[in-house]
Formats: C-alpha cells, structure tokens, sequence
C-alpha cells in the first residue's frame, strides 16, 4: 500500500509537476475539395469532403475552412440563420381528453389511451416538419452562404499542410507552387467580430485571385462603398419573408490592386492580402416578435472597426479573448510527439484503438467547439453548434431538449467554460414567457412548459407526434443546469436571477402531477419516456404511460434543486413546505424482477431492448438521485440496465455511446466507460473530428468531452453533512496510467489539478474560488480540506 501523506497548512504557489503539453492542432496533408458538389437541400447525408473542413466559430459567426489550393472555400455560418418565424403550435383541444387519457392509461388500456393522446395532444399545425421544417413556421437552421477564392494558377503544389490549432484558434494552410511559398490563415475574431483571412506569399506580387460571396438560395451579391455584399431574406415558412441577412467582405492589400463588381472583388499582384468577413441577420432573442436587430448597421461599424487595426493587432486582441478561456484547463496521457496527421490516426485507431492522443485531442476540441459555438451573448449551441452547410439541417439544426441540448453544455461546468453555458439560460429564461402560454392552453396550469424540441421563434408545444412529442419532463431537466451552474460557480446572483424560473417550472408540474389512487404517489402522465416503446399488455405498441421513471426523476431534480435554491436564498415558505412535502410523495426510481431499473411503473416488455436513449437512468448521470453511495442498489440496478442495453445494442448513435461514458464513470466502471469511448471514437468520429449520429451532430463531441471529465473528478455526491465529496480519478482505466489535469471544476466552487503515474494520484491540488470545505477521496482514503477564497493547498497522495 502506498504511504499517505498529506501537508497541511502549506499553500504552494507552484504548480503541480508539469508535464510536457500535448500538441492541439488537427492537421492534414491533403486539403478537402472545395469543388465537390453538395447537397444543401438534404441535411439526412452528410457531405463527406464538408466534414474534412475546419471549424472556426466566435459563437456567432461560424467558419468551415476547406484549404484547397486553387480554389480556397470558407463555407459561412451565422448562429441566428434560421428560416421559419413565430408560430402558434398551441393546441386547445388537449387539456379536455387528459382525464379520459390517464383513467384509460390507469385502467390499462394502453391501446385506447395511445390513440388519444395522438388524436388530441400533439401541436397544432405542422410541428417541426418531422425534423424538415425549412420550408414550414417551425424553420431550419441554415448555412449562411460561401467565400469562395479561386486562384488563377492551376498548377501543382507540394509540402501542403493544413491545420487547426485549438491553442490559438487558427486554421492555418501552407503550400509551395511554382517555387513560391503561400499560407493563409484564418480566424473568426469575437472581440472585432469579423472573420479574418490573411494571405501571404514569400516572393512579391504573388497574390491574385477574385473572391466571391454565394448561397444555395436566396441572395444577391453586390457592390458598394468598396465593399462586396451578400443580402437576402429567408422563407418564413408561411410563404412570405423572414430573417433579413447581411455579409460584408473587403480587403486591405500591400500593393497591389483591389476592385470591388457585382461578380466579386478580384486582387491583383499583392504581397499580403487581408479579409475582413462581417455578417448579421434582423433576428433578436425576444419574444414575440424575435426582429428588430440592426444588421446593417452591425455588420458596418463591425467591419469600419476592424479595418482600422493591423493584422497583427486582430490577431493580438483575438487570442487574448480566446486564450484565457481555452487555457484553464490542460489534459496530457502523455501521448508522445504528434506525428501522423489526424485523419491517419483516426484511421488507425479503427483497427488499434490504443492512440491516447486522440483522447487528449477530442477532449481538448469538445471544449474548442463549445467557445467557438457558444460565448456570452450568442445563442446556445445548436445540434450542430453553428456550423451547417445545409438549408435543411437534420431535425432543422434546432434545440432538442430531450437530451441533446442539455449534452451540448454538459461540458460547460466541469471543464471551466462557466461563461459558455450562459447563452443556454438566455435561451431557457427566454421560453418561459411561451412556455406558460403552453401551460394554460395545454393543461391549464400554471408555470411553463417546454417538450421535446425547440427553436429560436418560442417553440414550447407538444412535437407533432405523440410517442415522441409528449415530453412534459423536458423543463424539468432543463432547469437542472441552473442548480448545476450555482453549485459549481456558487454564483448568488444568477441564482436569484433564475429562481423565478425554477419557481415556475415548480410550479407547473404541482398542477400537472396527479395520485396515482392504487399507490397514493405522485405521478407524470400522459408522458413518454424519451423517445421509446413498450409492448403494453393489451398486445398494443405504445410510447405513452403514467409515471414513467425519467419523468420522475427529472421532477425529483427539479424539486431537489428548488429547495436547494431556496434554502441558499432563504426563502422558506408555504410553496417550500408544500414542495418538499411533493417530492417525498413522488413515485420513486424501481427495481424490476430481473433486477434492472424499471423505465416503466410497469414492468413492460421493451419494443427495442437496444434503444439509444437511457432516459430511465438520469437519476444517475446527469442527475444524481441515485448513486453508488448513498443508494448502491439503485446503482446496481442501474448498472444492470446498462448491461443490457448495450448488449442489445444500445449506444450505437454518437450521443448516445457519449452519454455511456459518464454513466459507466458514475459506477466507478473505468474500462466499460473507455470502451463507450472508443465506440465514439471509431464510429462515430468524422475526419475533422465532427460527432456523427450519424448524420453529423456535435452533441457527441459535447458529450465525450464531458465523459473524459467524468472519468477524471466527480463531485456529484454529498456527504452525510450536505458538504462536497470530490472523487479523483474516479474510474481511470489501466492504459491512462500516467497522466495530468489541470483546471478542472468541482462542485462548491473548486478547481483541481492532479498528477498520476503507475495508474496511481501523486498530486492533487485544490483551489477554492469563494472559500469552503470539500472531502477529497481517492484510493479509498478521504481527507476533509478546508479553504479560504482564493486560497490552494496541495495534497500528496
Ligand atoms: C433525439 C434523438 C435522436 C436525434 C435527435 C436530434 O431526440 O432521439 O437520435 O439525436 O434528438
């Protein structure tokens, strides 16, 4: 056993051993095509050359960098590219069959009840569009147009390389031709916010080529002001216009000439070429009209300011916004020199996946994809972040709040992007106002509601169909993130700001929750566990029941993390009683015959054994209902359920072996969690390092970047006295054996950085940001640390 020491009264200033930095960078020898033909109109098939492209991102301005030589193609991206407009999905029929649904639901009579909720429940009007809503009210997220910059020699060209760096935010691409050196670089800038293109070559006069804006749809390029514009409206899904949208571009060479027509801006004989990229569209995050942003305006003063700075000032002010953010954290398995380019290791990976570079990588960008997709100010990451080069984005690149957005920000937290995560509470603070609409029409409540999807325009209702649709519980585990940013950042303020909300959301399931008269506990229904099917006893295949455990256990968090708030803001009162009195009467988590957590309050044959969602397992990740220490058997029952799904198949999407990560992590399970991570890696992994649901889908890069966290520090666990308990290393697998983290957030306000060798902790530092107390525990020893703001001790283990 190894000797435990543990200084105490020593506050080092240095830091833990260092260990030598993994390299950050995506990089290639070989460019993608630019000139292959693409399919904007079908978001279902990914475009195999767009996911070799980079992505750049300011949170709203998105970039795709291609890197091919004669013709360069920087595919655009702004975050409020939506089609469609503000809609009433509200269906006023439904709240009058709700009592017949649950009698029928209660009496058994799954078939009966099934057709009702779909005859009565479901939206009014055209829903989402069955995931292609762009050309409906409920929109799509689109791709803002092309850069396109041709060259005008085609000839050949060696020593290519192109690359993403996730240390400075850059894609870089290098080439010689013709005995003359060229590289560009390209970065989206969020203190100018512009995008930035630099050209250079090593000889004089080399640079000439002509740049041009387009669009699948919808534009017109023109000039004015030595500018070359791109303009247009969207559909706004009722045969009219929406969102207005305006791009910039213009250059500012040394010598050389520029000119500015209708067919583009052409360069001839520069040294060094620059150019400045600003785009906006008319949309605001403000219900209910959601217009009324100056675009034109924006778009000019953004770009008049920026071209009064050099080159080197733009870059200068964008790595000290970036860096400062990108830099809290740090993570080597030290993976040695990086040698092959990423599309090759990840090729290799499929057949060895022994490459620990890849994990440090993947980790590192999921963090890279949440800054560049989601800073304070923008809205949320979407399913693809901001980046689509589709009028048609799959499931219309919206907000799905059944398990996708709430993966997107599982990162936020842990890997010390507080600020990343606030654009997800405007959009939440945001579809209250909606969301209580839905409330009274739907079901004559109070508070607000939200199922499973939604959209920049206010979307609360139900989804057209049922079985999918009929997702009351999505508020609820919407709202867990608010508990989830106070207990790490121990921010009063936000918590205040956002106890309203969690008030309202209280407040409505008080009304929606009924007693189940067999039982005398609190139940959800008519509601789906997301997104599947039991076989009922009357032979029928339905999705819908009473009391399904996710549900349950949303609410259970919901009402948990009330009273959380409450008790930090002292507020005690009548509603408190009356909420803490709910939670000990609501149906609770059920082990089945065989052993497993029940998904059902029956105990239902599953349609789908394998299915990707394991919604009936919240309570253990992302919630915390259930866990090893204070509820073992839930957890063994839950451990069970995993098992099961997996042998049948479960996890085969990319969020969905993501998601597994954490939950194995939570059960201490290390190489079962690695293995979920490998499945990400080798199937569900583009070459730019994109997550595939297939088709494209960031929630997996979210979701595995979050995973790696989890098998890193846990601190989702009370002690017996409601302190912090912070699990080091807590399901680390043999192949990581020696390794350093730096910068990761625990809950009650800590950051952590440790070192491990021989698959066992050195070095363990705690920092506290507002003072307080944390039991460590690692190894089976625990040791309570106590801090004063600002103040960090380091512990040998
Ligand atoms: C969820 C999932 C699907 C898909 C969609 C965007 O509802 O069930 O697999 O990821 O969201």
């Amino acid at each position: 056993m190894k000797l435990w020491f543990l200084f105490f009264g020593f506050f080092l200033t240095s830091a833990i051993r260092a260990q030598p930095q993994p390299s950050l960078k995506l990089w290639y020898t070989k460019p993608a095509n630019a000139q292959a033909a693409e399919d904007p109109k079908n978001g279902w098939k990914d475009d195999p050359e767009w996911l070799k492209a980079l992505p750049l991102g300011n949170g709203s301005l998105g970039a795709m960098v291609y890197g091919d030589v004669t013709r360069e193609r920087i595919q655009l991206n702004e975050e409020s590219m939506w089609s469609g407009s503000p809609d009433d999905n509200n269906n006023p029929n439904a709240f009058a069959a709700q009592a017949e649904i649950r009698k029928l639901l209660f009496a058994g009579k799954y078939k009966e009840a099934s057709a009702l909720t779909s005859q009565t429940q479901i939206a009014k009007g055209e829903g989402s569009g069955h995931g292609n809503g762009s050309t409906v009210p409920f929109g799509s997220f689109q791709l803002l147009g092309n850069l396109f910059l041709d060259f005008p020699k085609n000839l050949p060209y060696q020593n290519y390389q192109r690359e993403l760096d996730l240390n400075d935010a850059v894609v870089r691409v290098s080439y010689t031709q013709n005995g003359v050196q060229f590289k560009r670089e390209v970065f989206v800038s969020q203190p100018d916010q512009v995008m930035v293109v630099h050209l250079t070559a090593n000889k004089p006069g080399q640079l000439s080529f002509t740049a041009q804006l387009s669009r699948p749809e919808r534009f017109r390029t023109y000039a004015e002001n030595d500018q070359l514009l791109m303009a247009g409206k969207l559909s706004n899904g009722k045969g009219g216009d929406g969102l207005a949208y305006l791009t910039r571009l213009k250059a500012k060479v040394n010598k050389g000439s520029v000119k500015y027509s209708e067919a583009g801006l052409t360069i001839q004989g520069a040294n060094e070429v620059t150019l400045f990229l600003t785009a906006s569209t008319d949309y605001k995050l403000e219900y209910p009209a959601y217009k009324g942003r100056n675009y034109e305006g924006i778009t000019r003063t953004n770009l008049q300011k920026a071209m009064q700075k050099s080159y080197s000032q733009l870059f200068g002010k964008h790595l000290a916004e970036y860096q400062p953010y990108f830099k809290r954290v740090s993570f080597s398995l030290n993976s040695g020199e990086d040698k092959l380019p990423t599309d090759e290791r990840l090729a290799v990976f499929k057949t060895n996946p022994t490459d620990r570079h890849l994990y440090e990588l993947l980790f590192q960008y999921g963090r890279y994809l949440l800054i560049a997709s989601s800073r304070p100010g923008t809205l949320p990451a979407n399913l693809q972040g901001i980046w689509t080069n589709k009028l048609q984005s799959p499931w219309n690149g919206d907000y799905h709040t059944n398990i996708n957005i709430q993966m997107n920000y599982w990162p936020a937290e842990v890997t010390n992007l507080p600020e990343m995560h606030l654009p997800y509470f405007d959009l939440l603070r945001s579809l209250t106002k909606p969301g209580a609409e839905t409330a009274q029409i739907h079901y004559h409540a109070r508070g607000w509601v939200i199922h499973p999807i939604t959209n920049v325009w206010g979307y609360t209702a139900p989804g057209e169909e049922a079985g999918w649709g009929m997702h009351t519980g999505a508020t609820a585990w919407l709202c867990q993130h608010i508990g989830e940013h106070y207990r790490f950042t121990q921010d009063k303020v936000f918590l205040q700001e956002h106890y309203p909300v969690l008030k309202a959301a209280t407040e409505f399931y008080m009304d929606w929750l009924v007693v189940n008269s067999q039982t005398g506990k609190l139940v959800s229904g008519p509601a789906g566990s997301p997104e599947n099917t039991f076989i009922a006893p009357d032979g029928s295949k339905s999705q819908i029941s009473m009391g399904p455990a996710h549900e349950q256990q949303v609410i259970w968090q919901l009402f948990n993390d009330f009273l959380m708030a409450s008790k930090v803001l002292g507020i005690q009162d009548d509603w408190t009683k009356r909420i803490t009195q709910a939670q000990q009467s609501l149906a609770g988590p059920q082990i089945g015959s065989d052993g497993r957590l029940m998904e059902w309050a029956s105990e239902f044959q599953e349609a789908e054994p394998g299915h990707r969602h394991i919604s009936h397992l919240f309570a253990l990740h992302p919630g915390n209902q259930i866990n090893l220490v204070q509820t073992p058997e839930l957890a063994a029952a839950a451990k069970k359920s995993l098992d099961y799904r997996i042998a049948k198949g479960g996890g085969h999407t990319g969020w969905s072996a993501a998601w597994l990560i954490s939950q194995y992590a939570r059960l201490k399970e290390a190489e079962k969690a690695k293995a979920s991570l490998d499945v990400v890696v080798t199937k569900s992994t583009s070459p730019n390092l994109f997550g595939q649901h297939p088709p494209f889908q960031m929630d997996a890069n979210f979701g595995t970047t979050a995973g790696i966290a989890e098998m890193l520090l846990q601190s989702h666990v009370q002690t017996a006295s409601g302190g912090v308990l912070i699990d080091l290393l807590p399901a680390l697998p043999a192949s990581w054996a020696i390794g350093r983290v730096s910068g990761l957030k625990a809950r009650g306000g800590f950051e952590i950085t440790m070192n491990w060798q021989n698959n066992y902790l050195q070095q363990a530092e705690i920092r506290s940001e507002k003072g307080g107390e944390a039991t460590l525990q690692y190894g089976g020893k625990s040791k309570v640390v106590s801090l004063l703001p600002g103040q960090k001790q380091v512990i040998q283990w």
